[in-house]
């Protein structure tokens, strides 16, 4: 029997929905989402096997213009990932007004364009519209570019058009052995969805530009035989002056965020933990090359 096999790169604007429809597609919290624009980071890998088919999913960070090293490091992310797929899915949020005007002179439209490989425009978050038939002249609008071999409107959310997106999918892969192996849904290690897990939960605890300038690292990450596994981590900041707010009075709010981590740490990994967090000043961590680097940027 013929196998089909290929990447699938999930790009597009901060907060348009790409995370969210990774975790739905795999049916498994594989990418953290929060309400916040610039949440992903990293390219997350998703792999979705059935008999005859393997499509692997790439998670990207929101395409932006970057300002400083780290997201610089998220676009080399994205552009890494556009230039070795097989196809794109360009996420547009269905309230976006910014709309075709503003797609057409984008560097994410000169990005896409320059790969020649067939791209798909998902119109995404569908739910939001009182009827379904206000998505056509958006539709109608973005067929005039001449790009997207399909047009489907989605909600992550909601799982609908998600199957058939799916299917459509499918239908462009080009045939070839599977590329991983048909058990693995991700090649991220335990320790990187550990650290993901605190980033997320420092996003929802803390207000609007502190989790932006926070990064996780996990110091150890000992899984014993018998009792708690024991998990140390770094939260990174870059000013002393927010060391007082991530701790809050009394050390409330770092306890509350700590506990709420290892919640979830627990139930994704299946097992108990004792986990220990350290909050660490890195002045400008965020442009500073070598810090990136250690960090894994
Ligand atoms: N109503 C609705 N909300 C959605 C849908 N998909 C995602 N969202 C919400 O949109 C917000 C952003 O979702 P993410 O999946 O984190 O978006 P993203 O594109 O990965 O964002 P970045 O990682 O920041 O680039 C979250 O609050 C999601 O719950 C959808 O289909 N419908
Ligand atoms: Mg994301």
């Amino acid at each position: 029997m013929n196998t089909k096999s290929g990447y699938v790169s999930i790009v597009g604007k901060p907060n348009a929905g790409k995370s969210t429809l990774i975790n739905a597609i795999l049916k498994t919290k594989l990418s953290i989402v929060t309400p916040k624009p610039q949440t992903t980071r990293k390219n997350i890998l998703g792999i979705l096997s059935s008999d005859n088919s393997q499509i692997i999913f790439v998670d990207t960070p929101g395409f932006i213009k970057p300002r400083y090293e780290l997201q610089k490091s998220l676009v080399n992310n994205i552009i890494e990932s556009v230039q070795g797929t097989d196809l794109i899915l360009v996420l547009f949020e269905v309230s976006d007004k910014e709309k075709i005007e503003f797609f057409k002179t984008s560097d994410l439209f000169k990005l896409i364009k320059e790969q020649n490989k067939p791209v798909f425009l998902l119109i995404t978050k569908i739910d939001q519209l009182k009827d379904i038939k206000e998505v056509l002249p958006m539709i109608a609008e973005f067929n005039q570019l001449i790009l997207f071999k399909e047009i489907i409107p989605i909600t992550a959310l909601k799982n609908a058009n998600i199957d058939e997106l799916i299917n459509t999918i499918e239908r462009y892969l080009p045939e070839s052995p599977f590329l991983f192996d048909k058990d693995i849904i991700s090649t991220q290690n335990d320790r990187f969805f550990v650290s993901e897990i605190i980033r997320e939960k420092i996003f929802f605890c803390y207000g609007d530009e502190l989790p932006y300038s926070t990064e996780i690292s996990i110091n150890e990450f000992k899984e014993r035989e018998k009792g708690k596994w024991f998990i140390s981590a770094d939260i990174i900041i870059e000013r002393d002056s927010q060391k007082k707010i991530i701790i809050g009075k009394k050390g409330e709010k770092l306890k509350s965020v700590g506990e709420s981590a290892r919640q979830s740490i627990e139930s994704f990994l299946n097992h108990s933990v004792f986990l220990e967090l350290f909050v660490k000043v890195r002045p400008k961590w965020r442009d500073n090359k070598s810090v990136l680097k250690s960090l894994g940027y």
